[in-house]
């Protein structure tokens, strides 16, 4: 039988106009940004795929929900809303809401490093090695190699290496282990997910060391539906069941809201642990606000329980990652190079093998993300060296071995046509590849400086 189209489980209520700009107009844009992606107006980008970070379009029933928010200082009952929710979805024992992800990454660096312990991690994460580093602690790479090769085609390259954390346990001594911080769909890693019974061994090792295991859970409904379609043995349960087994083998985690739950602004911590949700209590009341509230509005509370319930609907998060593919599967069919296998909230493209004649001192990435823009106005975000940064005790640029530029898929609201655009011109700059020349770093900020770096062109290239 021949396969039928499955279309968005969703119909479209409310629609935001975009707007279309000439090539000398995103020409002085880029330049005016220094060539940085992250400081274009957004009023000057067609189609905006820097980021799925709060960029979603939430549904008629959070939008509902809003209006119902309790906005008292202390014991707001919309904390009680969200509370409940993430008992059933997430099934840890306390929740300490946060402003951001990120907010709830320096809560827990905080409290659980020592200087000199080490954080191994399934590859890093800009913000969360920033809060590691800030306090003294050391990132340990422990994903496995083949996640760094952009060709090698793996079910689950996010999957942690047990003999390289193994090897650090044997060298350091299981005390000089802050915590294990694995996030299920790495990021950086071009949103490859982890499977289960790799989170079961590492569970086990955790249990033999005494050690914790804190995720990162921002993308993890996406890993969930990867193990659903990928793993022996889950073809046959519910997304929201896979995800709850997952949590299951963690102590607790930190979760950006702004990606899987479906809301615009928010995060929160939540564990198991008694001592580690005291202080964090302790402290979210220094930096965030009260732990019913954690910097977040009550209507942004209630937005995120809705929105927990809904990421985990078997319907919503297939149709979220089908499109990430069938942008991905276009970029293929042309040769255009890309990170494989497709991950689950964007498609990476490889500059290095995109431009091989651009060295990494001249940002290929950075260069490409640039390029892009000036192209066709999409805006998608570089995920090589400008974002690794310094390594703290040399100062030399970390060297990562991937050099990618993001094409991140915002939840709910581009249609594949939109996604026919970014590949159009992702397969044009390829053909024209070779006009494409590198930049020079002018501004460097000391932390993050991705975020806010400049450059210049090498010479005048992409007029
Ligand atoms: N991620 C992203 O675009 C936001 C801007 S880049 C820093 O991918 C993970 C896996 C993330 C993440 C943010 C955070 C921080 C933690 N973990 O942005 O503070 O992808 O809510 O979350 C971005 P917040």
């Amino acid at each position: 039988m021949k396969t039928r189209t499955i279309a968005e489980p969703y119909k479209i209520k409310m629609v935001e106009s975009l707007k279309t700009t000439t090539r000398e107009q995103r020409l002085a844009a880029i330049k005016e940004a220094g060539y940085n992606t992250f400081l274009l107006k957004s009023d000057d980008v067609y189609i905006d795929l820097l980021t799925d970070s709060g960029t979603t379009a939430m549904s008629d029933v959070q939008w509902s929900k809003m209006m119902i928010g309790d906005e008292s200082y202390a014991g707001a009952r919309s904390f009680y809303t969200l509370e409940a929710a993430m008992h059933e979805i997430y099934g840890f024992k306390h929740l300490i809401p946060t402003h951001q992800g990120r907010a709830a990454e320096h809560l827990t660096s905080l409290i659980r490093i020592q200087p000199g312990q080490y954080v191994p991690m399934n590859m890093y994460f800009t913000t969360t090695r920033a809060h590691v580093e800030r306090v003294g602690g050391i990132f340990f790479d422990c994903i496995i190699d083949e996640a760094k090769d952009t060709k090698v085609i793996h079910p689950f390259k996010g999957n942690v290496d047990m003999a390289k954390l193994q090897k650090l346990v044997d060298e350091v001594g299981p005390e000089q282990i802050a915590y294990l911080n694995i996030a299920p769909c790495v990021n950086m890693a071009g949103g490859q997910p982890v499977s289960m019974a790799n989170m079961r061994e590492v569970r086990a090792f955790a249990d033999k060391y005494g050690i914790a295991v804190i995720y990162d859970a921002t993308r993890a409904v996406e890993n969930a539906y990867f193990i659903q379609q990928r793993e022996a043995g889950y073809q046959d349960k519910t997304i929201k069941e896979i995800f709850r087994e997952l949590m299951s083998l963690a102590d607790g985690c930190t979760v950006s809201s702004k990606k899987d739950n479906l809301v615009n602004i928010g995060g929160f911590l939540a564990t198991n642990d008694d001592g580690f949700a005291r202080r964090a209590k302790e402290l979210v009341v220094v930096f965030e606000g009260m732990p019913t509230y954690g910097g977040l509005a009550g209507r942004d509370l209630e937005a995120l329980a809705q929105g927990m319930r809904e990421m985990v609907e078997d319907a919503y998060i297939a149709s979220r990652v089908r499109q990430v593919e069938y942008l991905g599967q276009k970029l293929i069919d042309a040769g255009v190079p890309i990170m494989l296998p497709i991950g689950g909230h964007a498609v990476f493209l490889d500059a290095t093998n995109f431009l091989p004649h651009i060295p990494q001192d001249n940002f290929p990435a950075q260069t490409l993300a640039a390029a892009l823009y000036v192209d066709s106005g999409v805006r998608a975000m570089e995920r090589g060296m400008v974002s690794a940064g310094r390594d703290p005790k040399t100062g030399e640029n970390n060297r990562p071995k991937l050099e990618l530029v993001r094409l991140t898929i915002p939840r709910r609201v581009y249609t594949n046509l939109h996604m026919d655009v970014v590949a159009e011109s992702c397969i044009e700059l390829y053909e024209n590849r070779h006009k494409i020349k590198g930049l020079t770093m002018t501004y460097e900020p000391d932390s993050l400086r991705f975020f806010q770096a400049r450059f210049e062109e090498l010479e005048p290239a992409m007029a």
